[in-house]
């Protein structure tokens, strides 16, 4: 077992004991920070950060060499997977992501190939071993994948959507073309996963940015089935470690229990959600992850500690088993000083909850 200096986010997620509330921010590595910019100028673009290990591990490591964060994440994107099934992902300079070709009938989704995480996800798995290289046991480090739901979404509606409307009306008109297609997806990705965690992820999250936009019922028949087969694919364990899992359905407050009941190890909240009412509604089955509302981070120092006792406060009970974090990714009109002011403050006020 390769030892750990700093395990506090391992220990949260398996609800032991710990010293003081672990905290890592979603979108760490990202356009807030003057070094991710003039390493992406340098780069050309996002996707040729993702492509070279060593860029994509300078790009990881910048957010932990300002702040005492308690994990790295993989610098990657969810649209790996898409991207590798041929789709051929892009980015437009201020926009967001774009496919070439979208899957639009059934021939599409039965001629998707399965991709192999070591030929062409191979860069990821690259960038994985030489972050784990270069991190040197400081902090470990979170690998993650999209959800099959989120996934599609940008492989039907070609890109972002507001209104979701393609995926939809496939949902309601051609359900076995989407459920195909979820199943395709659900295999890539446990395939992914796992090949992140042989190659050294220390834990895995998979984001379900979109679940939130369906009923309870399609929510669980389209994105939660599909992380549910997820979560019972993946290896739990490597190097005489648990391989703790998170899932995040952004908007899915609601749906907490359910999420919990696939097995997996912790649940991250947006901030739609008081972390108080979740502590009481999961007691101790999962850890929670979260859940600061992004937007606060505009807010004076003063402002961020109370917004940051509050939530811990919310929490209560010993503070193990919480992993502190924003509800959704850190915005690129943040000031690096206000990230800083509550990375710090979430070490600082969470000692007394951990005594
Ligand atoms: O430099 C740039 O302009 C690129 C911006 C960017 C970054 C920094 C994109 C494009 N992806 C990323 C990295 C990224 N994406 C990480 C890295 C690790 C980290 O520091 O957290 C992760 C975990 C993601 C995951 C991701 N990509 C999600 C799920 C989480 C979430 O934020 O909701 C989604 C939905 C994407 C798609 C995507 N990729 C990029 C953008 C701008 C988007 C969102 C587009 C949309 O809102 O529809």
């Amino acid at each position: 077992m390769s030892e750990l200096k700093n395990d506090r986010y391992l220990r949260a997620l398996l609800k032991q004991p710990v010293d003081a509330t672990p905290v890592w921010m979603m979108r760490q590595a990202g356009r807030y920070l003057p070094e991710y910019r003039a390493l992406r100028a340098e780069a050309g673009d996002f996707m040729s950060l993702c492509k070279n290990a060593e860029f994509a591990c300078e790009v990881t490591l910048q957010p932990l060499r300002r702040y005492p964060l308690d994990a790295a994440i993989l610098f990657s994107d969810i649209l790996t997977i898409p991207d590798a099934m041929g789709l051929g992902l892009y980015f437009e300079t201020g926009e967001g992501p774009k496919f070439e070709r979208t899957i639009e009938c059934m021939s599409d989704v039965v001629n998707l190939p399965i991709p192999d995480p070591e030929q062409e996800l191979g860069y990821v798995m690259n960038a994985v071993r030489t972050i784990r290289r270069e991190l040197k046991g400081e902090v470990p480090l979170i690998g993650f994948s999209g959800s099959p739901w989120t996934l599609a979404t940008y492989m039907i509606e070609g890109g972002s959507s507001k209104t979701f409307g393609k995926i939809k009306k496939m949902a309601f008109a051609e359900p076995k073309m989407l459920h195909l297609l979820l199943d395709k997806l659900a295999d890539s990705v446990i395939l992914y996963l796992n090949a992140q965690i042989k190659a050294g992820a220390q834990s895995v999250m998979i984001f379900d940015t979109w679940g939130g936009i369906l009923t309870p019922r399609d929510y669980k028949a389209f994105s939660l089935a599909y992380m549910d087969k997820i979560v019972k694919g993946l290896v739990r364990e490597n190097d005489g470690r648990k391989v703790p899992v998170t899932l995040f359905t952004k908007n899915g407050g609601m749906w907490i229990e359910d999420i919990a009941a696939t097995g997996c190890d912790a649940v991250a909240l947006d901030w739609t959600i008081d972390i108080a009412d979740a502590k009481r509604r999961i007691g101790d089955k999962v850890a929670l992850q979260g859940n600061m509302d992004p937007a606060m981070l505009h807010a004076s120092p003063e402002r961020i500690r109370e917004e940051v006792k509050t939530i811990l406060d919310g929490f209560g009970d010993g503070g193990t088993g919480h992993v502190f974090n924003l509800g959704h990714g850190i915005t690129p009109d943040v000031t690096p000083e206000n990230a800083g002011v509550f990375i710090n403050s979430v070490h600082e006020l969470s000692k007394p909850y951990h005594s």
